[in-house]
């Protein structure tokens, strides 16, 4: 049963801990510099990705030239209960703050436990390299959500590098109960420039801007890009979003099945100064899009089982007289 962990946990973690039989080869259990547990997967072509069990966050997805993709802040705070920022924290059973639970719930505060035994989830034999975590409510969370849950999530590398989150909820209540919540891959890209990326993919979509009172707008522009602060939840977006980043001459591919929406931060300057865990100067290079069901609820019947899934992939973008080709991708 994961629990919360008391204040400190990070030095009760540093003690060691017997070496736990993973269910890949390509997978090895670690400690991380703050004693925390990780789990560093081994893909093909020299491609990783690393998942602390703590909060089940991937923290590093690195391509076959070793380039770190996600964002981590030199200043993240590898402690619980603080969540730890960058990569992909999982929200659950919250996004934001509409709820009676802490921002982006507790998911992401929690110490999560190697599944060796999952339910089996068909797969590309193509994917090697994966690890299975499970959380369920502990004494303490059934106090906050009084619900019981089976979260699985699997993080899987594929054999071109792209890294894949599968989160399988189901609802174990006893008593008869749906429950409903909301949720979100709080994904931290790694960008070169901020002012020199663009979104493709939300254009025409509708959004609630949180910096306009959650009020709903229409996106006008032909693609999005960064001046200030934005932090928008777009609503019913395309299973494909592209995020170009210009001086890498890279485009991630976002692909997200099950999750209707796609909220799209960046806290530029005075946010940056606001948090403790972030440099003033990261807003430059970071962007968050994140697939999310938040309109929405999902709700769930005892018994039932959700899927939601995320795919990122990293691929070469091609420019010809400073016109974006990312349709391509989200074509593709
Ligand atoms: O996803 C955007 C957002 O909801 C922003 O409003 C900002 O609060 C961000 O999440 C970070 O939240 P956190 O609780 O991780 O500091």
């Amino acid at each position: 049963m994961a629990s919360p962990a008391p204040a400190g946990a990070a030095s009760a973690a540093a003690s060691p801990s017997p070496p736990v039989q993973l269910p890949s080869p390509f997978a090895e259990l670690v400690k991380g510099p703050s004693g925390l547990e990780k789990i560093v997967l081994r893909g093909a072509r020299n491609c990783c990705a690393e998942i602390y069990l703590y909060g089940g966050q991937v923290t590093s997805w690195k391509n076959d030239n070793g380039e770190e993709l996600l964002f981590l802040s030199s200043k993240a705070i590898f402690k619980p209960p603080k969540a730890i920022r960058g990569g992909i924290p999982v929200c659950f059973p919250q996004f934001g703050t509409h709820g009676n639970l802490e921002q982006h719930g507790f998911a992401r505060n929690r110490f999560w436990t190697i599944d060796n035994n999952p339910p089996p989830l068909p797969v590309s034999p193509a994917i090697k390299a994966f690890v299975d975590l499970i959380l369920k409510p502990s004494e303490e969370d059934l106090k906050i959500w009084p619900h019981s849950f089976e979260f699985r999530l699997r993080v899987a590398l594929g054999p071109s590098g792209d890294l894949s989150l599968t989160s399988r909820i189901r609802n174990t209540n006893t008593d008869g109960r749906p429950f409903s919540y909301t949720f979100a891959y709080h994904t931290y890209f790694s960008v070169s420039d901020i002012s020199e990326v663009r979104v493709e993919g939300l254009e025409t979509m509708d959004y609630l801007d949180n910096l306009k009172a959650k009020e709903r707008f229409t996106e006008q522009g032909d693609a999005i890009v960064f001046e200030s602060e934005v932090d928008k939840v777009y609503l019913a977006a395309p299973s494909k979003i592209a995020i170009i980043d210009h001086e890498k001459k890279r485009t991630f591919v976002v692909t997200k099945e099950g999750l209707p929406d796609a909220v799209v931060w960046n806290p530029w300057d005075k946010k940056a100064k606001a948090m403790q865990d972030f440099g003033d100067a990261e807003y430059k290079s970071m962007l968050c899009v994140e697939p999310a069901a938040v309109e929405r609820p999902i709700t769930l019947k005892p018994g039932e089982e959700w899927k939601g899934r995320l795919v990122l992939s990293a691929v070469p973008s091609s420019y010809c007289s400073g016109q974006l080709d990312p349709l391509k991708v989200l074509q593709g």
